[in-house]
């Protein structure tokens, strides 16, 4: 049993170890790029405003009861319907300014600024 123990935490180690070179990778090749989120809780967008930088992905997650979308008002996205627990993320390249409203209900409103 002592074995079988040791040799599962060496296999831990050995994934943990492969991770982090990858990652890092990643980071330099898309030019520190990030994913943000928001998340619709509540028949809200949380955070209802953000502020992005070009390249950057915002990750739409509705963690409500009720389907949702994000839509932008001039079109230029829409998320589509989210059921709970399903996410869209979304790649913003140009400086811009985007309201957004969900299109199921329309009183949910959020907005996104990407600098
Ligand atoms: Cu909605």
């Amino acid at each position: 049993m002592r074995m079988i123990k040791s040799r599962r935490e060496f296999l831990t180690l050995t994934a943990c170890a492969a991770t982090i070179p990858a990652l890092a990778i990643k980071a330099r090749a898309d030019g520190h790029a990030t994913t943000h989120t928001v998340r619709i809780t509540n028949f809200t967008f949380e955070p209802a405003n953000l502020t992005i930088n070009a390249g950057d992905s915002v990750t739409f997650i509705n963690e409500d009861s009720a389907p949702h979308t994000a839509t932008a008002d001039n079109g230029a996205f829409d998320t589509g319907t989210l059921q709970r627990g399903q996410s869209a993320t979304l790649t913003f390249n140009g400086a811009a300014s985007f309201p957004y409203f969900c299109a199921i209900h329309p009183s949910m409103r959020g907005s996104l600024t990407v600098g």
